[in-house]
């Protein structure tokens, strides 16, 4: 009684709206890149995230701003409950939660602009854009350097990254001026003035890598030569992506893909995987920083025109995401460390954290963006929650406790009559599996315990459950 492949396909369709064409390939294999992907948001928002405070546990509170929009980038994927985080955090933290500086509001006020886009409550666009109001208010600075951002409100420090937010920032908020009671061209036309500043700043140094900021306290307002970090490599492109867009100044795309190569050619372990400069020894901040960069080229790619730039993007992402993901992982319990460079679980141990977690996140994200596939087998994500009937029942089954995803997995494989499982990571590492079977109860392996059921075929999930519902497709 197992459905064929293209009411299979049918079926997808309706779990996956937008977006079946990144999850199964013309053989029906999966998309290993959105499951993995399902699988940390999941567990990042079940286990790390705190509702009371609204934030992420062991983030600092910037980078939850940032997990809030590597979430939101998720579920245009994949809608899902998980959804409530953004209610919940809307109501738990207030404007300035990300800490005292320029930089860290306006980390959320893209998680929010990035939440608005797919759950369309209008109370989050109007906090983006009181934040902005706020820093334009407070801290464009003509006093030192001519202008720019400073870091601040006590610290007038010229730095890069405030200044790449806020020009990123302006053009996220220009579609909606409109909304927002400002002329058509306010945060643009800011936009436009920010980023006018940085190119002339000397900010980009000869190499067309971006280093930390400007001698700006010392009023000398030269480039400080400090650390190049990824992400300073990263938001700048998806703010120069967003003017090109508005303006069709194709300059500007070039200098993006200069920054992007200069990035992926000199930020880099010898195997060609994105290395935070940092590396071995980098502190909280910066674990999230190699996911910026990565989060924001691919923000970049969908308006590149140049095919070798986008292929050579393409396959950087892919590389890094086969690296961090196969079989030297730096990963357990569904906790990634900060080396994406094919670095086994056992050098890595006191690395993994949620910030390193939520960095790899991105990663995946961006290939799932990309429309890249990394599959292995013939069985296709349903969705979150478990895999219920066409009569609303449960399925006979087995089921077990404290198993892996992978014996879960191999032993549905191995059952014939198995049609769908469902698996539940728990908090604590192993995790629940329930393999649907149309198979007699004599099948069931040693160890698992066989549940009637009535059903006969899978049609839906049942949302409410955050597992991960299998469904085979041959
Ligand atoms: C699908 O399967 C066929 C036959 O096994 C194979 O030739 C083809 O490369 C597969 N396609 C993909 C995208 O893997
Ligand atoms: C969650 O946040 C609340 C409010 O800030 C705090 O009191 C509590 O300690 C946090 N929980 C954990 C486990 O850190
Ligand atoms: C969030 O809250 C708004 C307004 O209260 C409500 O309309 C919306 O359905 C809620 N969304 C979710 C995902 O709970
Ligand atoms: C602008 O920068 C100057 C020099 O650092 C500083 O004295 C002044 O307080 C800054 N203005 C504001 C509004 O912060
Ligand atoms: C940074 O390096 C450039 C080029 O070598 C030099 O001109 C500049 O003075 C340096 N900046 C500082 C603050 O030393
Ligand atoms: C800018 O984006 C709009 C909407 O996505 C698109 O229609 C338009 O072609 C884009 N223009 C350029 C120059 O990329
Ligand atoms: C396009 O962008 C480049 C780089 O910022 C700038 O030098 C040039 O003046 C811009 N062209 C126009 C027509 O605005
Ligand atoms: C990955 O990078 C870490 C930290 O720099 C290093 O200790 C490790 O040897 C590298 N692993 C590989 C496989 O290159
Ligand atoms: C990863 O490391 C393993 C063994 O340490 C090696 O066999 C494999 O080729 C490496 N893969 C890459 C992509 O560097
Ligand atoms: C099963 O539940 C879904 C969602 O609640 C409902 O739309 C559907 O009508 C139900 N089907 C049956 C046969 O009760
Ligand atoms: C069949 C298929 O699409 N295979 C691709 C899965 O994804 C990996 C990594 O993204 C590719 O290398 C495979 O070609």
């Amino acid at each position: 009684m197992l459905r064929s492949c293209s009411f299979t396909i049918i079926l997808i369709n309706l779990f996956f709206p937008s977006t079946s064409m990144m999850i199964i390939d013309e053989n029906n294999s999966i998309n290993e890149t959105l499951n993995w992907a399902e699988v940390t948001a999941t567990r990042l928002v079940v286990c790390y995230y705190n509702e009371t405070s609204g934030i992420w546990l062991n983030e600092l509170a910037w980078q939850s701003g940032n997990t809030l929009e590597s979430l939101a980038n998720f579920l245009s994927h994949l809608d899902s409950p998980l959804k409530y985080v953004f209610n919940n955090t809307f109501i738990k933290t207030g404007m300035f939660i990300g800490g005292d500086c320029f930089d860290d509001y306006q980390w959320w006020l893209l998680g929010w602009l990035q939440a608005y886009s797919v759950d369309q409550n209008i109370n989050y666009l109007h906090r983006a854009a009181d934040i902005y109001d706020i820093i334009v208010d407070k801290a464009w600075n003509v006093t030192q350097c001519s202008g720019g951002i400073q870091w601040c409100p006590t610290n007038g420090y010229k730095n890069a990254i405030t200044n790449e937010l806020f020009l990123s920032c302006s053009m996220r908020l220009h579609p909606y001026a409109t909304i927002l009671g400002k002329s058509s061209t306010y945060y643009l036309n800011w936009a436009l003035k920010e980023w006018r500043w940085f190119e002339n700043s000397g900010i980009i140094n000869a190499d067309y890598l971006i280093n930390d900021g400007l001698n700006s306290n010392d009023n000398i307002c030269v480039n400080n030569n400090q650390t190049t970090w990824t992400y300073n490599q990263g938001v700048i492109l998806s703010g120069l992506a967003l003017l090109y867009n508005a303006t069709n100044n194709k300059t500007l795309l070039n200098i993006a893909q200069n920054i992007a190569d200069a990035t992926i050619q000199k930020l880099i372990y010898s195997n060609g995987i994105l290395k935070e400069p940092c590396e071995p020894n980098c502190d909280n901040d910066q674990k999230l920083f190699k996911g910026i960069f990565v989060r924001h080229l691919s923000y970049l790619l969908p308006y590149l025109i140049d095919p070798i730039h986008i292929q050579k993007y393409t396959l950087f992402l892919q590389q890094n995401a086969i690296s961090v993901s196969m079989t030297n992982r730096c990963e357990l319990d569904g906790l990634f460390g900060l080396f994406w460079n094919n670095t086994s679980i056992n050098n890595c141990d006191s690395t993994r954290d949620t910030a390193t977690t939520s960095s790899v996140l991105d990663l995946f994200l961006s290939i799932v963006n990309t429309q890249q596939q990394i599959t292995t087998s013939n069985w296709i994500l349903l969705g979150m929650g478990n895999c219920m009937d066409d009569q609303n029942f449960s399925m006979s089954n087995f089921y077990k406790n404290d198993v892996t995803e992978n014996i879960c997995r191999t032993t549905a494989d191995n059952d014939i009559g198995a049609i769908a499982y469902d698996y539940e990571l728990k908090c604590n590492g192993n995790g629940f599996c329930r393999i649907r079977t149309l198979s007699d109860r004599s099948l069931t392996p040693t160890g698992w315990t066989y549940e009637v059921g009535n059903a006969i075929t899978v049609t839906r999930t049942n949302k409410i459950i955050l597992t991960n519902c299998y469904l085979r497709t041959n």
